[in-house]
């Protein structure tokens, strides 16, 4: 579990400079896009690879986040789109807020959506997650919206039904439903070309500037009821995890890409 950081207080956003300093940076995450300022390109196909069949996977309340990992033979991995080389999955978590109008780190147009998705892949040819870290070009993350709407999202089924077992902080389970990576690694291949991407940075300390985000256009959707779920885990502190996303860090002068197939 990575440092002593929360989302309020003497140890929230504002103050994870002191003991982080690249968290003061200019290129951090998130960032708010604005479709009007966005430099359209073609990019090459993003290609999803080891997503299809089942992948036993664990999720685990660290604190900070429910997170998923998978230490199976059979790992995703994605290439093509705004990164030259194969990116290997490491984990998937979750950013949401106190209520179902904020929750997203990343805003399009300054609109907050409920809920965001983080698949976090390491590049292939650095050999692990722990040498990736180290370089400029170490990770690239999928992001994905989900708005709240009164139907459930049956991708969310299996988890939130197991996401009673993991409240308290440290807790690591198996999950029941192997199909759950196919689910959230590549919920809609038909959108997945629509994306915006950009250099950004992890959203949580060390805030390190690693980071090609691919930030998928075409929100989904997720129940109120199953967006109350993740806010009844613990925190590291002890107080229900109501919000974990980070308020949006300044663009200083980068682009945002969008994608037009
Ligand atoms: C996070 O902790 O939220 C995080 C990572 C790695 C990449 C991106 C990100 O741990 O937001
Ligand atoms: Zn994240």
């Amino acid at each position: 579990v990575a440092g002593n950081f929360s989302y309020d207080g003497t140890n929230g956003p504002s103050h994870w400079g002191k003991e982080y300093k690249t968290c003061l940076g200019k290129y951090q995450s998130p960032i708010d896009i604005e479709e009007k300022d966005v430099t359209t390109m073609t990019f090459p196909e993003l290609q999803f690879s080891g997503v299809e069949g089942s992948h036993k996977a664990y999720m685990t309340n660290n604190g900070h986040t429910v997170m998923i990992q998978s230490f199976d033979s059979n790992v995703p991995s994605i290439s093509g789109g705004p990164i030259n080389s194969t990116y290997v999955f490491q984990q998937l978590h979750f950013h949401w807020g106190p209520n179902d109008n904020q929750g997203s780190e990343d805003l399009i147009n300054n609109h907050s959506f409920s809920m965001e998705l983080h698949v976090v892949l390491w590049k292939k040819e650095y050999g692990s997650y722990d040498e990736a870290i180290k370089r400029d070009d170490g990770l690239t993350v999928l992001g994905y919206l989900y708005q709240a709407t009164d139907e459930p999202n049956p991708m969310f089924e299996s988890i939130v039904q197991q996401i009673p077992d993991i409240v308290g902080v440290g807790s690591n389970i198996t999950i029941s439903d192997n199909n759950v990576l196919k689910k959230l690694v590549a919920p809609d291949i038909a959108s997945a070309q629509n994306y915006f991407t950009y250099r950004g940075s992890l959203t949580t300390p060390p805030c390190l500037e690693i980071v090609q985000w691919i930030d998928f256009v075409k929100p989904q959707h997720i129940s109120h009821e199953q967006l109350a779920a993740f806010r009844s885990i613990q925190s590291a502190d002890g107080t229900n995890l109501t919000h974990n996303f980070r308020p949006v860090q300044p663009l200083d002068g980068r682009t945002v890409y969008r994608n037009i197939a």
